[in-house]
């Protein structure tokens, strides 16, 4: 495989225009680089490059991208706003003296911060660490990273490097998919799908908590095709998203409850002898013990009914439906997993195809992620055998990211006293916001942010840095939602002084004498290792050939009409057992439920806050990414309003509460003021509201401050719908006069 063909002219960008650098006019052309949001879709885009202003003037879908098609969502067919936005972060900046940590008002950043130059910067990181690191041990320090890029290199290599060779806590990134990893690992022992491209040839498809409209467009397309055949789509989703409504059935679950329908489902296609004998005879583990499990009363149709708020008629022909059309295929996505009891809804919506063989159907099947199949040598990215190195000498500690409250307020032996942030926003992103703010605002943590924007986490930094946007650097990527494997070329100069992940952690590492050459390499080196692997589903994928076809399929095993057919038979499972897994012995092992079973949330429940609220994200935003752009807060705008809460018309009845009245909505967590919006989108007893930057809201706070550290029962993940409130119309200021945080809160 190729270790050194990353030649440096292939990246230079020169006017030889090499293999992907088509000719478009003599005054323009066209580089292939890859959508490296935080996206299932990975979408394959061309950016047009005006040689006389060397200025990107165009971008657009990959005509040629065989499951994105040619079209981009709506974010970032306007991300050109975003990258030559004027409120670009372009050079290093700090502190000033004397200025406490908070949350600035836009365009207040410049009062607090003034620029230094990069020599400055990464000397004074350098040293603060280095003093903090032989102080307090190098375990005192905190890197946190999500996905701001899910480039290979870009989502992490250099950066976990340098943070293994310093001997820092590690970051158990865990905020988003780690429950449905941990539930389909149990199950599967493997996660992989269908491909995108056989949902067309489906039957039945139920969109189980998953936002295709909102939150990974390119489905939708086979959706389509697969209705024009005569294929059904239902919706499961609490909220009635545009998703829910062009459905042919929406099915509003009671959040949370999603594990006692799918053991609702499987009770009903066992009572009625729907399951396919055959496939669990050779396929599957531990039937015996699930049939006992939901052939009680807990999961007969009326239980599931009273749990779910669905009427028993419309399980019980779901459940048949489902066993009963072939092919049918599930998109569940994280939506059902963000709640205490969400890595076992994840396990038994899994099994539902276990229990009725869909898998064997082209067409048929589960698709959670489809990450898993893609084998990029990460090993030799990140060198984790550089925590050997390390003042420590052995394995640095875990901290989990849905816990950053409590790891800078509550966490010691040692403490947190330095956080370095990229890739991440987590004062508006992390749960239990004024537990993270608190942190933040500590005067003795010393914060670097590196990031485009100032966000509301730079606004806490002691040193903030400028970092590119996807089109300013080379990286490659494979996908959540499909499976081909992409470049992505640089379509121009970084803005400004802005320096890429990779770059700022190289250049740190040397700051600090780590004498390991690993320090030292380059993009094209590390791509070139990126795509060092032995991975039999790599096959051909070179950089060499990714530089002639930018984006090549994983060569996945195929039957002989080219079907990929994933668990079709017994061969696929990597489960201890070998088979589909409805019991785990190893979940009993760590002291868990070995089968699925219900458990409502322990989230307080009473009369101080009896409404559910969804956190939600937006869908022009990328989680907070665009929150900040004119173009995309319209966009949010006019689909349900700014610093809104939906709220169904019967609940604000009851509070005396009418259209666009400003409402303190409010849990023992915190408070936040919105906008109500009264609407049938959301059922009685459940509100929703959007994640965005804090400071852009109307009273500074975000919808995290009502969000929980509590984790889900697998994974360790984030329980971010897993929230109670209750809504008051907004009085101005009284004293409080009750001891209760919420009655307080809402006085
Ligand atoms: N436009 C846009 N696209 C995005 C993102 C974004 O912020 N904006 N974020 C990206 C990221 S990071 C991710 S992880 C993916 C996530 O993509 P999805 O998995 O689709 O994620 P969510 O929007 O979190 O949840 C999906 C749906 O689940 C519903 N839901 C909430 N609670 C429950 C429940 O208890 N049961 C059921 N059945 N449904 C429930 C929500 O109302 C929501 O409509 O999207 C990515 N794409
Ligand atoms: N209430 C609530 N909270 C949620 C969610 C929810 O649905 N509701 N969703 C959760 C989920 S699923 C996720 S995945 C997390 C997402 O949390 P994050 O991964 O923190 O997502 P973003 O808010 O998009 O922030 C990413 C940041 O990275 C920056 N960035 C982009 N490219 C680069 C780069 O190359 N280098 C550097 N250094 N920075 C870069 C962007 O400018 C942006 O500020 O949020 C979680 N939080
Ligand atoms: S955010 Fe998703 S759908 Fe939009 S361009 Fe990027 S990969 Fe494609
Ligand atoms: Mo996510």
């Amino acid at each position: 495989m190729t270790t050194n063909g990353a030649g440096a002219t292939a990246f230079s960008h020169d006017e030889d225009g090499k293999q992907s650098l088509a000719e478009t006019t003599p005054r323009t052309r066209v580089v292939h680089t890859t959508c490296s949001l935080d996206c299932p879709d990975s979408c394959g885009v061309l950016a047009t490059i005006d040689l006389g202003t060397n200025r990107v003037v165009r971008i657009a879908g990959d005509p040629a991208h065989p499951v994105t098609r040619g079209f981009l969502c709506g974010k970032v067919t306007r991300y050109l706003d975003r990258v030559y936005s004027p409120d670009r972060l372009l050079y290093p900046m700090r502190r000033r003296a004397g200025v406490a940590k908070g949350s600035l008002k836009p365009g207040e950043e410049h009062l607090a911060f003034e620029r230094i130059s990069w020599d400055e910067a990464l000397d004074t990181i350098a040293a603060r660490l280095q003093q903090i690191s032989d102080t307090h041990g190098p375990e005192s320090i905190l890197p946190y990273s999500y996905a701001g890029t899910i480039g290979q290199l870009g989502y992490g290599s250099m950066d976990r490097r340098f943070f293994h060779r310093l001997g820092a806590s590690q970051l158990d990134r865990t905020i988003c998919a780690s429950a449905g990893t941990a539930a389909f690992n149990s199950v599967y022992g493997v996660r992989v799908g269908p491909e995108p491209q056989s949902f067309a040839h489906a039957k039945l498809i139920l969109a189980w908590g998953a936002n295709l409209h909102g939150n990974s467009i390119h489905l939708w397309p086979f959706v389509e095709q697969a209705r024009r055949n005569g294929a059904r789509l239902v919706v499961i989703d609490p909220y009635q998203t545009k998703t829910a409504r062009l459905a042919d059935q929406h099915i509003a679950i009671r959040p949370g409850t999603d594990t006692a329908l799918a053991m609702g489902m499987m009770h009903v296609i066992l009572r009625d002898g729907l399951e396919d004998r055959d496939y669990i005879r050779d396929c599957t583990h531990g039937f015996g013990a699930l049939r006992d499990r939901v052939m009680t009363a807990d999961y007969a149709p009326e239980q599931v009914a009273i749990t779910t708020g669905i009427d028993a008629e419309v399980i019980v022909a779901l459940a048949r439906a489902y066993a009963t059309t072939k092919p049918a295929v599930i998109r569940v996505n994280y939506g059902i997993q963000r709640t205490d009891n969400g890595g076992t809804a994840a396990r038994a919506v899994g099994m539902l195809p276990l229990m009725t063989g869909a898998w064997k159907h082209h067409g048929g099947g589960v698709m959670l992620s489809t990450s898993n199949a893609f084998g990029f040598n990460s090993a030799k990215l990140q060198m984790p055998e550089l925590m050997r190195a390390s003042p420590l000498g052995r394995d640095a500690r875990t901290l989990n990211m849905s816990q950053l409250g409590e790891a800078l307020t509550q966490v010691d032996d040692p403490a947190v006293h330095a956080l370095f942030v990229y890739n991440s926003n987590p004062a508006a992103v992390a749960p239990n916001q004024s537990a993270v703010l608190r942190g933040m605002r500590r005067d003795d943590l010393f914060t670097v942010v590196h990031d485009c924007f100032f966000t509301d986490t730079a606004d806490h930094a002691d040193i903030v840095l400028p970092s590119p946007s996807f089109l300013e650097q080379d990286d490659v990527q494979g996908a959540y939602g499909h499976y081909f494997a992409q470049l992505s070329l640089r379509a121009m100069e970084p803005m400004g002084e802005s320096r890429s992940n990779v770059r700022l952690f190289g250049q740190l590492a040397q700051r600090m004498g780590f004498p390991e050459p690993c320090f030292r390499e380059t993009e094209e080196d590390l791509l070139a290792q990126a795509l060092d692997t032995q991975h039999p589903w790599h096959q051909g994928i070179t950089l060499e050939a990714l530089k002639q076809q930018p984006m090549i399929a994983l060569t996945l095993p195929r039957n002989d009409r080219g079907e990929f057919l994933p668990f079709a038979d017994a061969t696929w499972f990597r489960t201890p057992s070998g088979r589909g897994e409805f019991y785990s012995a190893s979940l009993q092992q760590q002291g868990l439920d070995p089968l699925p079973a219900y458990a409502p949330t322990p989230e307080r429940n009473d009369a101080t806050q009896p409404l559910r609220m969804l956190a939600r994200k937006a869908d022009h935003w990328m989680n907070s990414t665009f929150a900040n752009i004119p173009q995309h807060r319209n966009m949010e705008q006019a689909r349900i309003g700014l610093g809104t809460l939906e709220i169904h018309p019967d609940d604000a009845a009851e509070r005396n509460i009418a259209q666009d009245d400003t409402v303190a909505v409010a849990n023992d967590r915190g408070s936040l003021n919105l906008t109500a919006s009264l609407t049938h989108r959301v059922p009685r007893g459940t509100v929703a509201a959007t994640l965005g930057w804090n400071k852009l809201a109307a009273d500074g706070n975000g919808v995290n401050v009502l969000t929980s550290e509590r984790l889900t029962d697998l994974g360790g993940g984030a329980t971010f719908y897993a929230t109670n409130v209750e809504v008051r119309l907004h009085t101005t200021a009284t004293t409080p006069t009750s001891s209760d945080p919420v009655e307080a809160a809402l006085a």
